[in-house]
Protein backbone atom coordinates (compact mmCIF):
# COMPACT_ATOMS: atom_id res chain seq x y z
CA UNK A 1 0.00 0.00 0.00
CA UNK A 2 1.36 3.44 -0.76
CA UNK A 3 0.03 6.89 -0.63
CA UNK A 4 0.72 10.22 -1.64
CA UNK A 5 0.17 11.73 1.77
CA UNK A 6 3.36 12.84 3.02
CA UNK A 7 2.34 12.69 6.89
CA UNK A 8 0.46 10.77 9.17
CA UNK A 9 -3.12 9.40 8.39
CA UNK A 10 -5.80 8.87 10.87
CA UNK A 11 -8.35 6.28 11.38
CA UNK A 12 -11.43 6.76 13.73
CA UNK A 13 -13.66 3.72 14.84
CA UNK A 14 -10.24 1.80 15.32
CA UNK A 15 -11.06 -0.73 17.23
CA UNK A 16 -14.05 -1.78 15.50
CA UNK A 17 -13.91 -4.77 13.01
CA UNK A 18 -13.38 -2.53 9.78
CA UNK A 19 -10.84 -0.61 12.42
CA UNK A 20 -8.79 -3.20 12.73
CA UNK A 21 -9.00 -4.86 9.30
CA UNK A 22 -7.60 -1.80 7.75
CA UNK A 23 -4.92 -0.98 11.10
CA UNK A 24 -2.90 -4.59 10.27
CA UNK A 25 -2.72 -3.29 6.71
CA UNK A 26 -1.54 -0.32 7.48
CA UNK A 27 1.10 -1.68 9.85
CA UNK A 28 2.06 -3.85 6.84
CA UNK A 29 2.65 -0.83 4.95
CA UNK A 30 4.36 1.03 7.59
CA UNK A 31 1.80 3.93 7.48
CA UNK A 32 2.69 6.26 10.42
CA UNK A 33 -1.26 5.79 11.39
CA UNK A 34 -3.22 7.93 14.68
CA UNK A 35 -6.06 5.73 16.04
CA UNK A 36 -8.84 7.22 17.69
CA UNK A 37 -11.63 5.23 19.43
CA UNK A 38 -13.71 5.16 22.47
CA UNK A 39 -12.15 1.86 23.70
CA UNK A 40 -8.49 0.49 22.88
CA UNK A 41 -7.92 -1.47 20.10
CA UNK A 42 -7.03 -5.44 21.62
CA UNK A 43 -3.76 -5.00 19.47
CA UNK A 44 -1.83 -2.07 18.69
CA UNK A 45 0.89 -2.18 15.88
CA UNK A 46 4.34 -0.43 16.03
CA UNK A 47 3.03 2.01 13.57
CA UNK A 48 0.30 3.65 15.35
CA UNK A 49 -0.62 6.20 18.23
CA UNK A 50 -3.79 5.80 20.24
CA UNK A 51 -5.77 8.18 21.38
CA UNK A 52 -8.95 7.17 23.54
CA UNK A 53 -11.37 10.03 22.03
CA UNK A 54 -15.21 10.18 22.16
CA UNK A 55 -16.42 11.46 18.85
CA UNK A 56 -19.27 13.56 20.54
CA UNK A 57 -16.75 15.88 22.16
CA UNK A 58 -15.38 18.27 20.37
CA UNK A 59 -12.88 19.41 21.40
CA UNK A 60 -11.09 15.59 22.06
CA UNK A 61 -11.18 14.84 18.29
CA UNK A 62 -9.81 18.24 16.61
CA UNK A 63 -7.22 18.08 19.38
CA UNK A 64 -6.97 14.27 18.44
CA UNK A 65 -6.42 15.02 14.98
CA UNK A 66 -4.18 17.58 14.48
CA UNK A 67 -1.56 16.68 12.64
CA UNK A 68 -2.67 14.16 10.72
CA UNK A 69 -2.99 14.73 6.73
CA UNK A 70 -6.28 12.47 6.01
CA UNK A 71 -8.57 10.30 7.90
CA UNK A 72 -10.55 7.46 7.37
CA UNK A 73 -13.71 8.29 9.79
CA UNK A 74 -15.21 4.93 10.40
CA UNK A 75 -15.98 5.63 14.55
CA UNK A 76 -19.48 5.39 15.35
CA UNK A 77 -22.60 3.40 16.15
CA UNK A 78 -22.39 0.79 13.32
CA UNK A 79 -26.16 -0.12 13.28
CA UNK A 80 -29.86 1.51 14.02
CA UNK A 81 -30.71 2.41 17.69
CA UNK A 82 -32.84 5.11 19.46
CA UNK A 83 -32.24 8.83 18.07
CA UNK A 84 -30.11 10.39 20.70
CA UNK A 85 -27.28 7.69 20.76
CA UNK A 86 -26.87 8.44 16.76
CA UNK A 87 -27.48 12.00 17.24
CA UNK A 88 -24.45 11.87 19.40
CA UNK A 89 -21.48 9.36 17.98
CA UNK A 90 -22.67 9.75 14.44
CA UNK A 91 -23.94 13.22 13.36
CA UNK A 92 -22.16 15.31 16.00
CA UNK A 93 -19.40 12.79 15.47
CA UNK A 94 -19.18 13.20 11.99
CA UNK A 95 -19.39 16.92 12.34
CA UNK A 96 -16.68 16.99 14.35
CA UNK A 97 -14.37 15.08 12.07
CA UNK A 98 -15.20 17.48 9.46
CA UNK A 99 -14.65 20.36 11.00
CA UNK A 100 -11.34 19.25 12.38
CA UNK A 101 -10.47 18.17 8.56
CA UNK A 102 -11.43 22.11 7.66
CA UNK A 103 -9.46 23.50 10.73
CA UNK A 104 -6.26 21.61 10.01
CA UNK A 105 -6.32 21.81 6.64
CA UNK A 106 -5.98 18.20 5.65
CA UNK A 107 -6.06 16.69 2.07
CA UNK A 108 -9.16 14.15 2.60
CA UNK A 109 -11.44 12.89 4.61
CA UNK A 110 -12.77 8.86 3.69
CA UNK A 111 -16.01 8.91 5.24
CA UNK A 112 -17.63 5.42 6.27
CA UNK A 113 -21.35 5.29 4.74
CA UNK A 114 -23.77 2.55 4.34
CA UNK A 115 -26.10 1.22 2.03
CA UNK A 116 -28.55 2.24 4.76
CA UNK A 117 -28.61 5.59 2.96
CA UNK A 118 -30.67 3.57 0.34
CA UNK A 119 -31.96 1.00 1.95
CA UNK A 120 -35.77 2.14 1.66
CA UNK A 121 -35.35 0.94 -2.22
CA UNK A 122 -37.00 -2.07 -3.34
CA UNK A 123 -35.08 -5.13 -4.00
CA UNK A 124 -35.57 -5.49 -7.62
CA UNK A 125 -34.43 -1.35 -8.06
CA UNK A 126 -30.43 -0.72 -8.97
CA UNK A 127 -29.51 2.28 -7.91
CA UNK A 128 -26.79 4.52 -8.55
CA UNK A 129 -24.72 6.76 -6.25
CA UNK A 130 -26.64 10.09 -7.66
CA UNK A 131 -29.98 8.89 -7.05
CA UNK A 132 -32.28 10.61 -3.86
CA UNK A 133 -31.39 9.01 -0.75
CA UNK A 134 -34.13 6.69 0.89
CA UNK A 135 -32.60 5.69 4.03
CA UNK A 136 -34.39 3.27 6.09
CA UNK A 137 -33.41 4.17 9.62
CA UNK A 138 -32.03 6.33 11.87
CA UNK A 139 -28.69 5.17 11.44
CA UNK A 140 -29.04 4.96 7.35
CA UNK A 141 -30.15 8.77 8.10
CA UNK A 142 -27.30 9.65 10.00
CA UNK A 143 -25.24 8.36 7.42
CA UNK A 144 -27.05 10.92 4.69
CA UNK A 145 -26.27 13.90 7.24
CA UNK A 146 -22.81 12.45 6.90
CA UNK A 147 -22.91 12.63 3.12
CA UNK A 148 -24.70 16.40 3.37
CA UNK A 149 -21.49 17.27 5.35
CA UNK A 150 -19.08 16.36 3.17
CA UNK A 151 -20.89 17.98 0.27
CA UNK A 152 -21.26 20.98 2.16
CA UNK A 153 -17.31 21.31 3.15
CA UNK A 154 -16.56 20.60 -0.14
CA UNK A 155 -18.41 23.46 -1.83
CA UNK A 156 -17.75 25.65 0.85
CA UNK A 157 -14.41 24.90 2.37
CA UNK A 158 -12.62 22.69 -0.35
CA UNK A 159 -11.91 19.70 2.19
CA UNK A 160 -12.08 16.78 -0.10
CA UNK A 161 -14.11 13.30 0.74
CA UNK A 162 -14.96 10.25 -0.59
CA UNK A 163 -18.12 8.71 0.93
CA UNK A 164 -18.28 5.25 0.87
CA UNK A 165 -21.74 3.08 0.84
CA UNK A 166 -20.41 0.35 2.66
CA UNK A 167 -22.20 -3.04 1.59
CA UNK A 168 -22.12 -5.87 4.22
CA UNK A 169 -18.23 -6.32 5.17
CA UNK A 170 -17.71 -9.35 7.16
CA UNK A 171 -15.63 -12.34 6.29
CA UNK A 172 -18.18 -14.03 4.47
CA UNK A 173 -21.82 -13.53 3.77
CA UNK A 174 -24.09 -14.38 6.45
CA UNK A 175 -27.33 -14.36 4.74
CA UNK A 176 -28.46 -14.51 0.74
CA UNK A 177 -29.35 -10.74 1.07
CA UNK A 178 -25.67 -10.12 1.55
CA UNK A 179 -24.53 -12.12 -1.86
CA UNK A 180 -25.60 -9.28 -3.47
CA UNK A 181 -24.23 -6.85 -0.84
CA UNK A 182 -20.81 -8.52 0.57
CA UNK A 183 -17.39 -6.61 0.33
CA UNK A 184 -14.75 -8.66 1.30
CA UNK A 185 -12.24 -7.36 4.09
CA UNK A 186 -9.55 -7.66 0.96
CA UNK A 187 -11.71 -5.40 -1.20
CA UNK A 188 -12.64 -2.69 1.64
CA UNK A 189 -8.91 -2.58 2.03
CA UNK A 190 -8.48 -1.70 -1.37
CA UNK A 191 -11.36 0.90 -1.56
CA UNK A 192 -9.77 2.47 1.29
CA UNK A 193 -6.93 3.00 -0.33
CA UNK A 194 -8.17 3.89 -3.50
CA UNK A 195 -10.58 6.73 -1.92
CA UNK A 196 -7.32 7.71 -0.11
CA UNK A 197 -4.78 8.34 -3.13
CA UNK A 198 -7.17 8.50 -6.22
CA UNK A 199 -6.54 12.12 -7.87
CA UNK A 200 -8.83 14.93 -7.92
CA UNK A 201 -12.01 13.39 -6.37
CA UNK A 202 -13.54 16.74 -5.32
CA UNK A 203 -16.65 15.42 -3.07
CA UNK A 204 -17.79 11.73 -4.29
CA UNK A 205 -19.44 9.35 -3.47
CA UNK A 206 -19.70 5.74 -4.34
CA UNK A 207 -21.05 2.01 -3.08
CA UNK A 208 -18.16 0.01 -1.64
CA UNK A 209 -19.32 -3.87 -2.67
CA UNK A 210 -17.13 -7.00 -4.55
CA UNK A 211 -17.56 -8.33 -7.66
CA UNK A 212 -20.77 -10.64 -6.82
CA UNK A 213 -22.43 -12.37 -9.18
CA UNK A 214 -25.61 -9.84 -8.60
CA UNK A 215 -26.27 -6.48 -6.26
CA UNK A 216 -28.27 -3.96 -6.11
CA UNK A 217 -26.38 -1.02 -6.57
CA UNK A 218 -23.93 0.46 -9.51
CA UNK A 219 -21.25 1.12 -7.20
CA UNK A 220 -18.80 3.93 -8.96
CA UNK A 221 -20.90 4.98 -11.89
CA UNK A 222 -18.11 7.73 -12.85
CA UNK A 223 -15.09 5.72 -12.59
CA UNK A 224 -14.08 8.14 -9.83
CA UNK A 225 -11.98 5.86 -7.67
CA UNK A 226 -10.76 3.53 -9.83
CA UNK A 227 -11.54 0.93 -7.72
CA UNK A 228 -11.69 -2.60 -9.33
CA UNK A 229 -13.11 -4.92 -6.72
CA UNK A 230 -11.46 -8.88 -6.86
CA UNK A 231 -13.47 -10.88 -4.56
CA UNK A 232 -17.12 -12.37 -5.47
CA UNK A 233 -19.82 -14.21 -3.05
CA UNK A 234 -20.28 -16.31 -5.92
CA UNK A 235 -18.42 -19.10 -4.16
CA UNK A 236 -20.58 -18.15 -0.73
CA UNK A 237 -24.06 -19.59 -1.53
CA UNK A 238 -23.53 -22.82 -1.72
CA UNK A 239 -23.27 -22.32 2.40
CA UNK A 240 -26.37 -20.80 3.16
CA UNK A 241 -29.77 -22.49 3.53
CA UNK A 242 -31.89 -22.78 0.42
CA UNK A 243 -35.06 -21.51 2.42
CA UNK A 244 -34.14 -17.74 3.18
CA UNK A 245 -35.86 -15.86 1.18
CA UNK A 246 -34.38 -12.09 -0.28
CA UNK A 247 -36.27 -9.30 1.80
CA UNK A 248 -38.18 -7.24 0.07
CA UNK A 249 -36.48 -3.67 0.30
CA UNK A 250 -32.52 -3.45 0.32
CA UNK A 251 -31.84 -2.54 3.79
CA UNK A 252 -33.23 -5.88 4.71
CA UNK A 253 -33.85 -5.88 8.21
CA UNK A 254 -33.15 -2.38 8.99
CA UNK A 255 -36.29 -1.15 6.93
CA UNK A 256 -38.03 -3.39 9.56
CA UNK A 257 -36.67 -1.63 13.21
CA UNK A 258 -38.84 0.86 14.95
CA UNK A 259 -36.54 3.29 16.94
CA UNK A 260 -39.43 5.65 17.49
CA UNK A 261 -39.68 6.44 21.09
CA UNK A 262 -43.00 5.05 22.24
CA UNK A 263 -45.27 8.37 23.04
CA UNK A 264 -48.89 9.60 22.55
P1 LIG B 1 -17.90 -1.37 14.62
O1 LIG B 1 -19.15 -1.16 15.40
O2 LIG B 1 -17.21 -2.67 14.75
O3 LIG B 1 -16.85 -0.22 14.97
C1 LIG B 1 -17.23 1.10 15.25
C2 LIG B 1 -16.22 1.67 16.24
O4 LIG B 1 -16.61 3.00 16.55
C3 LIG B 1 -16.18 0.90 17.58
O5 LIG B 1 -14.84 0.48 17.86
C4 LIG B 1 -16.69 1.88 18.59
O6 LIG B 1 -16.04 1.78 19.88
C5 LIG B 1 -16.39 3.21 17.93
N1 LIG B 1 -17.26 4.25 18.44
C6 LIG B 1 -18.62 4.21 18.59
N2 LIG B 1 -19.07 5.32 19.14
C7 LIG B 1 -17.98 6.12 19.34
C8 LIG B 1 -17.81 7.40 19.90
N3 LIG B 1 -18.85 8.12 20.37
N4 LIG B 1 -16.57 7.91 19.95
C9 LIG B 1 -15.52 7.19 19.49
N5 LIG B 1 -15.60 5.97 18.97
C10 LIG B 1 -16.84 5.43 18.90
O7 LIG B 1 -18.26 -1.08 13.10
P2 LIG B 1 -17.52 -1.58 11.79
O8 LIG B 1 -18.20 -2.79 11.28
O9 LIG B 1 -16.06 -1.61 12.01
O10 LIG B 1 -17.88 -0.40 10.77
C11 LIG B 1 -17.02 0.73 10.62
C12 LIG B 1 -17.81 1.84 9.95
O11 LIG B 1 -18.27 1.40 8.69
C13 LIG B 1 -19.03 2.29 10.75
O12 LIG B 1 -19.15 3.70 10.63
C14 LIG B 1 -20.18 1.61 10.05
O13 LIG B 1 -21.37 2.35 10.18
C15 LIG B 1 -19.69 1.58 8.61
N6 LIG B 1 -20.25 0.47 7.86
C16 LIG B 1 -19.91 -0.82 8.16
C17 LIG B 1 -20.43 -1.87 7.43
C18 LIG B 1 -20.05 -3.30 7.68
O14 LIG B 1 -20.57 -4.18 6.99
N7 LIG B 1 -19.15 -3.59 8.62
C19 LIG B 1 -21.42 -1.63 6.36
C20 LIG B 1 -21.71 -0.24 6.14
C21 LIG B 1 -21.14 0.76 6.86
C1 LIG C 1 -24.19 -1.59 7.88
O1 LIG C 1 -24.21 -0.38 7.65
C2 LIG C 1 -23.79 -2.12 9.20
O2 LIG C 1 -22.76 -1.35 9.80
C3 LIG C 1 -23.36 -3.57 9.16
O3 LIG C 1 -23.31 -4.09 10.48
C4 LIG C 1 -24.33 -4.40 8.31
O4 LIG C 1 -25.61 -4.38 8.89
C5 LIG C 1 -24.38 -3.80 6.91
O5 LIG C 1 -24.72 -2.42 6.95
C6 LIG C 1 -25.40 -4.50 6.01
O6 LIG C 1 -26.23 -3.83 5.41
O7 LIG C 1 -25.31 -5.73 5.89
Amino acid sequence: MSFEFPARLAVTGAAGALGTVLRAHLADAGIDTISLDIREPARLHPNETFLRCDLADADAVAGSLRGAAAVVHLGGISTTGPFEAILSANIRGSFHVFEAARRHAMRRVVYASSNHVTGYYASDERVRPDMPHRPDSFYGLSKAFGEDLARLYWDKYGVESVGLRIGSCFERPRDRRMLKTWLSHRDFVRLVERALVAPGVGHSVVYGVSANPETYWEADPAGALGFTPRDSSAACADALPDDQREPPRQGGGFVDVDETMPGP
